[in-house]
């Protein structure tokens, strides 16, 4: 291994209040590149609870005025921050690649959706917020009205660094609230740009506080801190149960994105060769770090061994490795203790008989790289086929009627997502009436989703409203009624 070589030197500090402060307590953590682990890409504020506090205290202050603002004012500063990323889109791209490793291919693509979310929200600027009723006596109008909450804390994960803080905190402001954001442990220096950008629209001081840090102090504060109105949050599993229980219990509004456990299904007339990169894309993009990732492929019988051919074809030509080399599909997973959980599992998948087809090991002595890896064999019950494994690893299963794809499809505890490839209009309806996911793919891939669009599981991948689109105006707006009466004179 070479010296550690230090890529950023300036620690990076949180946007409190509209200036960049360090921490309080003035500690700091380094962040290393997963593929290239020597290196420091960055040292950021490790915010104590007290950070939390002041960023909760300036957000505050800021919200009367905001809130007081006509939401078309609020979107004047959207238009400048979404301009203000796009100009940066190549630099927050690479600084993603080279914190938390997703391929710059898709880098790309996410650091101008960011900008795209921006765009989208600010036209909720011109959609209504209300209903008018007919009123039930003379002289009366009478309807609902949504207004903003407050002060929001948002918890957002490692994996999609800027599209979720993004798709967050734009519904967030646009409808008069303000917000504390904490980013991803792990990608605190693309969440930070959101930061910069929002600073060079000169959006006013306080609106919108970032801070870098760990979720057990700041993220804690945040679910405590009864100045909190509400908390969205996008993680783990048993983080988001019990950020909802301590939060609900002080009648703070919750909102979860959990993990998923996603089928794909490829009926007999489905075309294969389709399907066959919608899994490749769904199970290995990203290194399978997507909730919306696919887990298990389950082929209906006619097509299994084409599909299995096809399929491991398409593993051999996907280019692996360094994630900053565009043509790259895979690259490393996120760090070291996501690399040994994940090669736990699959020694654990292989304990429980099922075959490794692809990959299976860890294929670089440095990168945390994983090669794509596919199973086949595995029971229903068997660890791999009911639990979120967040790495690149897919399980194919053989299935011969759609009655039976659904039931063993459903049979997971999780909700997100779910596809289907075939030609049959009878199975589509079906599968979308009857699978239990809350995002539904017929003849596409598991993961992705369009900015303008609710987002969010069923089950227990998720609770509360969903996200995006229209959506979330119900989560980020409280809703009123009005009866407003005359004067009689
Ligand atoms: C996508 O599939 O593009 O954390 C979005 C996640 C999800 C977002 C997925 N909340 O992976």
């Amino acid at each position: 291994m070479s010296e550690s070589q230090t890529v950023i030197e300036a620690p990076a500090r949180n946007y409190i209040g509209g200036t960049w402060r360090e921490s309080a307590s003035g500690e700091t953590y380094e962040k290393r590149n997963p593929w290239r682990p020597s290196e420091i890409t960055g040292v950021f504020p490790a915010s104590a609870v007290e950070d939390a506090q002041a960023a909760i205290e300036a957000a505050r202050e800021a919200f009367p005025a905001w809130a007081a603002l006509p939401a078309a004012g609020r979107a004047a500063f959207f238009g400048k921050a979404a301009n203000a990323l796009e100009a940066r889109a190549e630099q927050v791209a690479q600084d993603m690649t080279a914190e938390m490793g997703k391929p710059l291919r898709e880098s790309r693509l996410e650091a101008l959706r960011a900008a795209t979310i921006l765009r989208y929200s600010a036209g909720e600027a011109w959609r209504p917020i209300g209903q008018l009723y007919e009123p039930s006596v003379p002289n009366q109008r009478l309807f609902t009205l949504r207004r903003p909450l407050g002060v929001v804390g948002l918890i957002t994960p490692w994996n999609f660094p800027i599209a979720i803080p993004v798709w967050k905190l734009a519904p967030a402001l646009i409808y008069g609230n303000t917000v504390v954001l904490k980013l991803g442990y792990e990608a605190p220096r693309t969440g930070l740009h959101v930061a910069e950008a929002f600073a060079e629209a000169c959006l006013p001081a306080g609106v919108l506080n970032v801070l870098t840090g760990a979720g057990s102090t700041v993220g804690a504060e945040l679910v405590r801190n009864p100045g909190i109105r509400a908390i969205s949050f996008t993680g783990s599993v048993p983080v988001g149960r019990s950020v909802r229980d301590e939060a609900t219990a002080r009648d703070c509004r919750v909102q979860l994105e959990l993990g998923g456990h996603n089928p794909l299904i490829v009926a007999a007339d489905a075309e294969v060769d389709r399907a066959v990169e919608a899994a490749y894309a769904g199970a290995f993009w990203s290194a399978g770090q997507k909730c919306t990732a696919t887990r298990r492929i389950l082929v209906q019988e006619a097509v299994y061994d084409e599909f299995r051919d096809g399929l491991l074809a398409r593993i051999v030509r996907g280019k692996v490795g360094d994630p900053s080399d565009p043509e790259v599909e895979v690259g490393p997973v996120v760090n070291e203790s996501a690399l040994d959980d994940i090669l736990g599992a699959i020694a654990r998948a292989r304990g429980e008989g099922g075959d490794v087809l692809a990959g299976g090991e860890r294929t670089d002595e440095d990168g945390y790289l994983i090669a794509p890896t596919l199973f086949e064999g595995l029971a229903d019950d068997a660890e791999l086929s009911c639990e979120e494994v967040f790495g690149p690893v897919a399980a194919l299963c053989r299935y011969s009627t759609l009655d039976e794809a659904i039931e063993r499809a459903n049979a997971v505890r999780f909700g997100l997502s779910a596809s289907i490839f075939t030609r049959d209009l009878y199975a589509v309806q079906r599968f979308t009436q009857e699978i239990g996911a809350g995002i539904i793919h017929v003849n596409s891939q598991t993961a992705g989703a369009d900015v303008h669009v609710p987002f969010g599981g069923v089950k227990g991948s998720g609770w509360g409203p969903h996200e995006q689109g229209r959506a979330a105006l119900e989560f980020y707006t409280e809703a009123v009624t009005v009866y407003q009466d005359a004067p009689l004179a």
